[in-house]
Order: structure tokens, then C-alpha cells, then sequence
């Protein structure tokens, strides 16, 4: 078994030692971090999307496999951030109200940190009042949403009217990301982007605030 399937088999047991140990393994062998996420952590969830989708995984399972990726992405980070230096404008970031899923949000975060962008991360869940507060308080250049379900895709509406009826609209762009997400669906809700991953939104991050 390769180390990277070794490491995607830890995620899928939860086994939380094996991971952050097959991680550390990769890291020093000099593979970049960005592989040991998608061919490693990431590979994990593709083993597990399935079988949730069967219904041969249930929730709990799930969430153990989530923690468990989580574990390896806490090993990477320090590695991930080695590029990012005083921070160049804040991005606020989070999954919209009545989703909970936030491993994509996560990933996000870490690259756009990367990128030496101030980052605020509002977590899951998030109300759009809760977004119109933190753009007056934080004052980001960008505000990225995500969602993962058909049902709350909808909800990303609704905190862009939020922020337009606050009159804010003008002072941030407003990037949209998660799965069933779609270019068009972003532009039909008056998003001023789609970001298919995480490292092309830490680029349309750049490009944005390299344009302030
Ligand atoms: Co959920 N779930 N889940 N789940 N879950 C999906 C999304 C689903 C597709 C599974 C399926 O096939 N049936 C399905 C949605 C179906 C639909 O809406 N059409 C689904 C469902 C139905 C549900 C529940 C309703 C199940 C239930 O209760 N019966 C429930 C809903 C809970 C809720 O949110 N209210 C639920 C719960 C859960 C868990 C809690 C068990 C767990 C989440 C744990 C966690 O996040 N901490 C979970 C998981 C893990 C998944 C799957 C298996 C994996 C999602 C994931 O993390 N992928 C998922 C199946 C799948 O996606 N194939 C599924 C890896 C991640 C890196 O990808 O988030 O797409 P992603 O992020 C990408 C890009 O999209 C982009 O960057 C990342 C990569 O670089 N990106 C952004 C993401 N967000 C961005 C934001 C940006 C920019 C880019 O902002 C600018």
C-alpha cells in the first residue's frame, strides 16, 4: 500500500494517531503538503462519500473520519503558513446557517492564511445577521461562503441581500465555494465569484485585494 492510501485508510478508520503519524511520514519523506492533502487526507473522504452516500456510513462514523482529517490538517499547517507574512487585508469566511459541514470551509481558511491574509472564520453555521456584524467589525476586503447542501446553497442568497440591505454590497467582493455550487448559480445570486477549490480562491483573493 502506498503511504498516500495508507494515510486516505486512516482517515476512513478514524484512527487519529495513524494519521497524524503517515502525515508527519510524508512531511519528512519531503512530499509537498498540498499533495498529502488531496491524494492523502482528501483521498480518505473520497472513500468515505460513497458509502455515506449508500447509507453503509452513518453520521457518527462520518464526523470520526472529519476529526480525523482535521488531525492531519492541524500537522500541516505550520507547513502551509511558512508563505504567509504580514497580513496583506482580511478575508471573513464561513458556512452558511443550517450547515454544519466545514472540512472545504477549513481547507480554505488554511490556504488562504497562507497566502498572508488576515483570515476571520466564523465557523458553521452562520446566520447572515452574524456576517453583517463581522463585515462592520472586521472590515474584510473579501466575505467567502460556503455550502455543501442543495438546501442551504439558497441560504447564500440571502446573506448577500443582507449584506446589500445593510449597505455594505460596495465595500466587499463576495466569493461563493462547496460542491454543489456552479459559476452560474454564483453570478445568479450576485456573488462576484465561484471558487471550484480552495487554492483558486486564495488566488482570486490575491487578485482581488492586489486590485484595492
Ligand atoms: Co454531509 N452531505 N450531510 N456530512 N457530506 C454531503 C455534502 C452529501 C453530498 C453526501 C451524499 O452524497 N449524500 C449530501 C448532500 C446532498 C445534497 O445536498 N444534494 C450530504 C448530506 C445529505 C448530509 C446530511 C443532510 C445527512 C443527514 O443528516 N441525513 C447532514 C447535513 C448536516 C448539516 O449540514 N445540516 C450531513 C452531515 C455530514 C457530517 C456531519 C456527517 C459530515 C460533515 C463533517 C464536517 O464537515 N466536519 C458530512 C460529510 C463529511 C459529507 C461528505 C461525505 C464529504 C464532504 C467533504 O468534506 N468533502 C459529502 C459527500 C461529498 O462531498 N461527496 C457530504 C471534502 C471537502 C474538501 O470538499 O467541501 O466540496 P468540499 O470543499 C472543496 C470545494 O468545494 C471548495 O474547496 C474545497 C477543496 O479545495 N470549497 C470552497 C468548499 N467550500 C468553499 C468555500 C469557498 C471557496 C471554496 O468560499 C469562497
Amino acid at each position: 500500500m502506498s503511504d498516500f492510501n495508507k494515510l486516505a485508510q486512516a482517515v476512513f478508520e478514524g484512527d487519529f494517531d495513524a494519521v497524524k503519524t503517515v502525515t508527519q511520514e510524508l512531511i519528512d519523506a519531503g512530499v509537498e503538503p498540498m499533495q498529502i492533502v488531496d491524494k492523502g487526507l482528501l483521498g480518505g473522504m473520497e472513500i468515505v462519500a460513497p458509502k455515506f452516500k449508500a447509507g453503509e456510513m452513518f453520521i457518527p462514523e462520518v464526523m470520526l473520519c472529519a476529526k480525523a482529517l482535521g488531525e492531519g490538517l492541524k500537522v500541516l499547517k505550520p507547513l502551509l503558513e511558512e508563505g504567509a507574512s504580514s497580513a496583506k487585508g482580511t478575508f471573513l469566511m464561513g458556512t452558511v446557517k443550517g450547515d454544519l459541514h466545514d472540512i472545504g470551509k477549513n481547507l480554505v481558511v488554511m490556504l488562504v492564511e497562507s497566502g498572508g491574509f488576515n483570515v476571520v472564520d466564523l465557523g458553521i453555521d452562520v446566520p447572515a445577521e452574524k456576517f453583517v456584524e463581522a463585515i462592520k467589525e472586521h472590515k474584510p476586503a473579501v466575505v467567502g461562503l460556503c455550502a455543501l447542501l442543495t438546501t442551504t446553497m439558497t441560504e447564500m442568497q440571502v446573506v448577500i441581500d443582507s449584506i446589500k440591505e445593510a449597505g455594505l454590497r460596495d465595500n466587499v467582493k463576495i466569493l461563493v465555494g462547496g460542491a454543489p455550487l456552479y459559476p452560474e448559480f454564483a453570478e445568479k445570486i450576485g456573488a462576484d465569484g465561484y471558487c471550484p477549490d480552495a487554492i483558486a480562491c486564495k488566488e482570486m483573493v490575491a487578485e482581488i485585494v492586489a486590485k484595492k
